[in-house]
Formats: structure tokens, sequence, C-alpha cells
């Protein structure tokens, strides 16, 4: 397997498209990226990543695209290239900004599904498309043929980035949650089927809460991650549910220097848990032109997350013996 991958990974860099990179972070150094989202999968994590397009002196985000990497050790990381672009979204006007992916089973097969944020081409504002594929490493396909979530849907402010950063969570009874918001957080119960909602979009009192929710657990109990603040740091907040209630758990990752944004997604991957994040350390680097990188994160005895530095060496390898 091992050499088959390698084999496929030298063709895909000959055509300029793929290819392997050792980490340190951050982890792609010819590419700029943002917004991690994880998933791990059959022992392997995969990444899924904004693409900052900005020129350097840019004064806006450009991004048309998600990429996928994948890794056995969270050290040596395999690019699977471009699994959607913005534009895929019929509806949409571009804009491919945060993402989140999970998996489910369905008439006993794999389907991975994509939540997006893209700017709605006829609805003022962002929206969160969902797009559904039989690969981990796409290509992704609008399971919909229109939006999941639209600006006009909700009313809390009158900001039109205000429904954007949708993470998706699947609790142990099988509900699935999105959260998504700027300024307000917000949660929505979707359908077994994933592509619809399952009632009203709910809010979440949140202090200095600014974007970035993602919910994750670990042991019995829930986590509730996001950015707080401008410049943004990483806060938390743990709860007996996936609803809360919340408690405030603290920082877990200070600002960033050269961009005012940080975006994580966590996640357990071989016996040990990680967060992925992003910062503007690649040369040239800034807030249009971030990089992805990782550190391993740690859980105290009581449940609380360590606090998190970012280091330019990374994770020490951790390879997975099911990896596949
Ligand atoms: O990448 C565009 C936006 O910047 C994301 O939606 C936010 O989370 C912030 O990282």
């Amino acid at each position: 397997m091992k050499s088959l991958i390698t084999g496929a990974c030298l063709a895909l860099a000959a055509l300029g498209v793929a290819g392997t990179a050792t980490a340190a972070n951050p982890l792609f150094p010819k590419l700029y990226t943002a917004d991690p989202a994880a998933l791990v999968d059959n022992g392997r994590v995969y990444l899924y990543t904004g693409h900052d397009e900005a020129a350097p002196d840019g004064k806006d985000f450009v991004m048309h695209e998600w990429r996928v990497f994948s890794s056995c050790d969270m050290v040596h990381w395999t690019d699977h290239g471009v699994p959607m672009k913005a534009l895929d979204f019929r509806w949409a006007k571009g804009r491919a900004w945060a993402s989140d992916i999970t998996r489910r089973v369905v008439d006993g097969k794999p389907v991975y599904f994509f939540y997006t944020t893209v700017e709605h081409a006829t609805i003022p504002g962002f929206a969160v498309g969902v797009a559904t594929s039989a690969s981990p490493t796409g290509p992704f396909k609008d399971a919909r043929g229109s939006a999941l979530i639209t600006n006009d849907m909700t009313t809390q402010t009158n900001i039109a980035w205000d429904d954007i950063d949708p993470a998706v969570f699947v609790d142990d009874d099988g509900q699935a949650y999105l959260y998504f918001g700027n300024t307000v957080l917000k949660y929505v119960k979707l359908k077994p089927n994933m592509i619809e909602l399952d009632g009203p979009i709910q809010t979440v009192t949140v202090k200095d809460f600014t974007e970035a929710s993602y919910v994750h657990k670990h042991k019995d109990r829930y986590y509730l991650s996001y950015s707080q603040h401008f410049p943004e740091e990483t806060a938390y907040m743990t709860g007996p549910s996936a609803t809360g209630p919340w408690t405030p758990g603290g920082v877990i990752m200070e600002k960033n220097t050269g961009t005012p944004t940080i975006h994580q997604a966590i996640v357990a991957f071989n016996g040990k848990s990680y967060i992925f994040y992003h910062n503007a350390q690649l040369p040239g680097g800034g807030e249009f032109r971030r990089s992805v990188a990782v550190e391993e994160l740690k859980y105290r005895a009581d449940g609380r997350i360590e606090p998190v530095a970012q280091t330019e060496h990374g994770p020490a390898s951790n390879p997975s013996a099911g990896c596949r």
C-alpha cells in the first residue's frame, strides 16, 4: 500500500497537482491554506482547508476552492488536490470559506458530507451548502441544488457573513448538529439524511464569540471551541451534552501575529489528540495568505484542555498501524 501511495504521489507530483510533504509547521510550504477541518477515517486523518490566493498586497480573501490532504502519522502528508470549488454550487457566487466534514453510512455504504461556506448569488450574504461524495477525497457534489442555510434565515445581526463556518457534530445517539455563525453562535439539528434542517435555528450566548465554532467529544464531556475577540484566540467551553449548558474553559491558543484569524479543528487520531489551526508563518504570509499547522493537544486529568503553543516542529510522528 505504501509503495502504491508513494508511486501515485510521485506521478501526481510530476503533474504538479499533488505530492507528499514532511511536516513541520506550517504543513504545506507551497500553498497558502486556511480554515482547517479534519476527519479520521480508516486510521487515516484527512485534512480539508481553504486555499488563500490573494496577491501579496491583497486587501480581501481570494478563495475559490477547497483542498484535501491526508496522513497516516501526522508528519507525512499526501496532497489529494481540489475536492470541490465554490462555483460547483450553481447557486453560489464564489468564496470558498470555511468547511467541515463527517462520514455516515447510508444504505450500507459510507457517504462523506461536506458542509461549506460560500457567498450566495441571489440571496445577499454568505450561505452554507452541503455536498456529498463516496470518497473522503471527493469529488464532492452539491447534495441539494440549493443552500442549506441562507443569510435571510437568521436575524440576530445584519452582518452579511453571520452564517459562516459550519461545523458538524454527530452525537452517540446518531443525532447530527450543525454549528455556525459569526458574532452570534447558532446551531440547528440535521435530519437523518444530513441535508435538511430538523427544527428551528437556536442561538447560544457566548461572551466575546467571533466565529469558528467547533464541537467534539472527549470521554464523557462535550467541548465547544471557537474563536473569540478580534484578533482572535481559540477558547473553549465544556458541557454535558451537544447543546450545553456550557461552562467556560479558558483559552487553548493565543492569537496570531500577522493574521487576525486562527480557525481551529480538534480531532482524536491514533490514541492522541490534535489541534489544527492557521497562522501567517509562511514566507509572504499575512491576513489573506494564511497557512495551516498542527499541534498535539492534551487534556488534564480533570478534563480541562492544556494551553497549546504554536511550534515550528509540530507533533511527533504517530504512525497509525490501521492506516488505509
Ligand atoms: O477564511 C475566511 C474566514 O476567515 C473564515 O470563515 C473564518 O473562520 C476566518 O478564518
